[in-house]
C-alpha cells in the first residue's frame, strides 16, 4: 500500500491499522514535529541532553483505561489476549501519539510478559493487577525458572514494535521497556502487588544464595528481553523499578544495584535508557550509580533538587503527581509551570508524571497536560 507523503512499506493485515491511523487524525502539527529524521526527535535528543526547541512529554500508561477507545477494545478482548495480538497491541500503541501529540510512544505490554515464557501462571484479574498463581517459595522454584528467548516467547511484542516502527516511520520514537530484576522478582515472590514486601525482603534478607540465583536469572532475562526489543527497532528503552523504593539504601546497595546496572551496561549502549523507580528520592546518588542516560522519579521530590543531587551529567524524567490530572486546567497549568521552572531550561528535561496515569483521569486533562508542557518549554 502506498500512500502519499508518507514512506511506509507495510503488508496487507498491517494496513488495517495505518488505515485507521491516517483516517483519525491529520499528521502532526507541533514545532518541529515533523522531523523525518528519529535522530532529529525532541524525546531522542533529550535523552542525550542535547538543547531542544521545547520539552518533550509522554506519559507512564499513556495507552491505558483512561482512553475511550482502550475500554472499547477491552470491552471484548482479555488483557493478556489484546498484549499477545500484535495489530491490536499496536493499535492501543498509536492512540496516545496521534490522540494526545505526546513526543514517544511506548509499546504496549507489560512488565510480566516475559516470566510467563520462565514457567509463571501469570493472570490479570479484573479491575485489578496481575496474580501469579505459582509464585516462587523455595530452591525448587528457582531452580525451575528458564531462562527465555525472547524470539520465542514473546514474537507478539517484537511484531508489535515492528507494526508501530513502520507506521511511525521516523515521525515519533518508539520506546521498549522491561522490569528491573527487583520489581519483577518482587511479583514472584509475592504473586502479585504488595503493601509490605515482607516475603521478598525475607528471601533477599535470608537466603542471599538463592536471591542471587534468582537475581542471576532475572538479570539475565532482562538482558535478553530488551536486546531484542532495540534489535526490532525501538530507539528508546525504559527500566522499571518500580518498587524499589520499599528498601532500604544499604539494603538497595547490596542486593538490587549490581544486578540493575548489569543490566544497564549490557543494554544501555544500543539505546538510550531511563532508569525510573518511585520512594528512591532518600538513595538517588544510588539510583545513578546502577545508570541509566535518564533518571526517572516520582513527585515526591522537588525536580530540581533531584537533578542538582543527581549531577548534571545525567536528563532527568517527570515529575507531576497523577493525581493533578484530575483537577482543573488551572491546577495542572500551575503544576507544570512549576516543574518546567525547577527544571530551569536545562537540556535533558523529560516531561512525564511521577507514575502511571490513573484510569479515572480525563482524556481532556492529558491532552491540555501536553500542550501546556510544550507551551511552557517553548524556547
Ligand atoms: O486493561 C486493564 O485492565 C489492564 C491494565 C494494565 C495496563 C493498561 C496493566 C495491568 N498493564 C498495562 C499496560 C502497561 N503496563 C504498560 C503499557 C505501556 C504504557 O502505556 O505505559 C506498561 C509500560 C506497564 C508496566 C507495568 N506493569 C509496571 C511498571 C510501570 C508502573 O506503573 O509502575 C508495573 C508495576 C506493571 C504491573 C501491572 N500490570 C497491570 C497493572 C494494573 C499493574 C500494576 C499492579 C500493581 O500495582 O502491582
Amino acid at each position: 500500500m502506498k500512500v502519499p507523503g508518507i514512506e511506509v512499506d507495510i503488508s496487507c493485515s498491517e494496513s488495517v491499522i495505518f488505515c485507521w491511523y491516517v483516517r483519525r487524525m491529520e499528521p502532526v502539527t507541533e514545532p518541529n514535529r515533523n522531523n523525518s529524521m528519529a535522530e532529529e526527535n525532541v524525546f531522542l535528543r533529550a535523552c542525550r541532553r542535547e538543547p531542544t526547541e521545547y520539552t518533550p512529554v509522554w506519559l507512564m500508561r499513556q495507552a491505558g483505561r483512561y482512553l475511550e477507545e482502550y475500554r472499547d477494545i477491552r470491552r471484548k478482548v482479555a488483557f493478556l489476549e489484546l498484549c499477545k495480538s500484535p495489530d491490536l497491541a499496536a493499535e492501543v500503541t498509536l492512540l496516545p501519539v496521534r490522540k494526545l501529540g505526546v513526543d514517544a510512544a511506548i509499546i504496549f505490554g507489560d512488565i510480566l510478559l516475559p516470566l510467563e515464557g520462565m514457567g509463571i501462571h501469570l493472570e490479570f484479574v479484573k479491575g485489578g493487577g496481575p496474580l501469579i498463581r505459582n509464585p516462587i517459595r523455595g530452591r525448587e522454584d528457582i531452580e525451575r525458572l528458564r531462562i527465555i528467548e525472547p524470539e520465542e516467547e514473546v514474537p507478539f511484542l517484537l511484531k508489535a514494535i515492528e507494526i508501530v516502527r513502520r507506521v511511525l516511520g521516523g515521525s515519533v520514537p518508539l520506546i521498549g521497556f522491561s522490569g528491573a530484576p527487583f520489581t519483577l522478582a518482587s511479583y514472584l515472590i509475592e504473586g502479585g502487588h504488595s503493601e509490605d514486601y515482607v516475603k521478598t525482603k525475607g528471601l533477599m534478607l535470608e537466603k542471599n544464595s538463592l536471591w542471587h540465583i534468582l537475581m542471576e536469572k532475572l538479570t539475565e532475562v532482562t538482558i535478553r528481553y530488551m536486546r531484542a526489543q532495540v534489535h526490532r527497532g525501538v530507539q528508546a528503552l525504559q527500566l522499571f523499578d518500580t518498587w524499589a523504593g520499599c528498601l532500604s539504601p544499604w539494603d538497595y546497595e547490596a542486593h538490587v544495584l549490581p544486578y540493575s546496572r548489569r543490566v544497564i551496561q549490557e543494554v544501555g549502549e544500543q539505546a538510550p535508557l531511563i532508569h525510573f523507580s518511585a520512594g528512591t528520592s532518600g538513595f538517588l546518588h544510588l539510583i545513578k550509580e546502577a545508570g541509566g542516560d535518564v533518571i526517572g522519579i516520582d513527585w515526591r521530590t522537588n525536580l530540581g533538587g533531584a537533578w542538582e543531587r543527581l549531577g548534571y551529567d545525567v536528563g532527568i524524567q517527570g515529575n507531576l503527581d497523577p493525581s493533578v490530572l484530575l483537577t482543573s486546567r488551572e491546577v495542572i497549568e500551575a503544576h507544570v509551570r512549576k516543574i518546567l521552572e525547577s527544571a530551569g531550561n536545562r537540556p535533558g528535561h523529560i516531561f512525564n508524571l511521577g507514575h502511571g496515569v490513573l484510569p479515572e483521569t480525563p482524556e481532556e486533562h492529558v491532552t491540555f497536560m501536553v500542550e501546556s508542557v510544550h507551551r511552557f518549554s517553548g524556547r
